[in-house]
């Protein structure tokens, strides 16, 4: 079964799935297997590994330790066609639709494609639009590309629609890592009820209820990564878990 399917069915079957990114300079080696195994016993449903930026060259390290200390699918993340790498399970083969970057928007990928290729890792067809949080983030500075407004929930559907258009399988709206502001839920309910592809919300979510707000707004899949890079976090995961998957899949289907 393709790692896109397996997604599919976590979504299916619990209403929303819990991503946890692992950004490979922020990890510590000899914590991060525990880390892992803990954060699969409490509920993760799968792991993204990537950043912006790395300034460290523990990338493929940190893949291999994730995908040796957990079954759930490790899902790559990438900043840039660098990171690839063939320990991995599959990569989210992004397109920065919001931005007007050629690079973001087919350099990257030419680059990028022939090493997926190499790897023989699944690539999962992801449009990626960068929703404005409150402060430039990383994103928004290295890839040099403007956030759509926040007020503008009308362009992020049109961005979605064409994604879909385009044959992308899943969209991931972005508010940045350690983002002031997540997603507003308006717009992912506006985005869910135009097109028709799962979303995945992410950036800024630091709390439980802000987790479930996000998926009973209308997205698939939920991602926290910064928030778990606190001394002590790891003790709320079964809590962002419980708050992603319990009884979601009856509240939403009542809406
Ligand atoms: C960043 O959406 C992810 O690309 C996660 O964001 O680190 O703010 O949780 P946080």
């Amino acid at each position: 079964m393709s790692v896109l399917q397996k997604l599919l069915d976590i979504r299916d079957k619990k209403g929303a799935g819990f991503l946890l990114l692992i950004d490979p300079d922020e990890n510590r080696m000899e914590q991060l297997s525990e880390f892992i195994k803990g954060a699969a016993n409490d509920g993760v449903d799968a792991f993204l590994v990537g950043a912006s930026l790395l300034l460290s060259d523990k990338f493929e390290q940190t893949v291999r330790l994730i995908k040796s200390e957990t079954d759930k699918p490790v899902i790559i993340f990438p900043g840039s066609s660098q990171q690839v790498s063939s320990e991995a399970d599959a990569i989210l083969f992004l397109t920065l639709i919001s931005s007007r970057n050629p690079e973001y928007l087919i350099g990257e990928q030419v680059k990028g494609a022939p090493l997926v290729k190499q790897a023989g890792i699944e690539p999962i067809p992801t449009g990626y639009a960068l929703i404005e949080s409150g402060r430039t983030t990383s994103v928004q500075y290295v890839s040099n590309s403007m956030p759509i407004p926040s007020d503008k929930p009308e362009l992020v559907k049109a961005h979605a629609l064409a994604a879909e258009y385009m044959g992308m399988k899943l969209l991931y709206l972005e508010a940045g890592s350690g983002a002031l502001y997540s997603v507003p839920e308006e717009i992912i309910t506006k985005v869910a009820e135009y097109a028709d592809i799962p979303i995945i919300a992410g950036g800024g979510i630091t709390a439980p209820e802000d987790a479930r707000g996000k998926v009973l707004a209308g997205a698939s899949f939920v991602v926290v990564g910064n928030f778990f890079e606190k001394d002590g976090s790891y003790k709320r995961l079964a809590e962002f878990s419980e708050a992603i998957h319990t009884n979601i899949k009856s509240e939403i289907e009542v809406e």
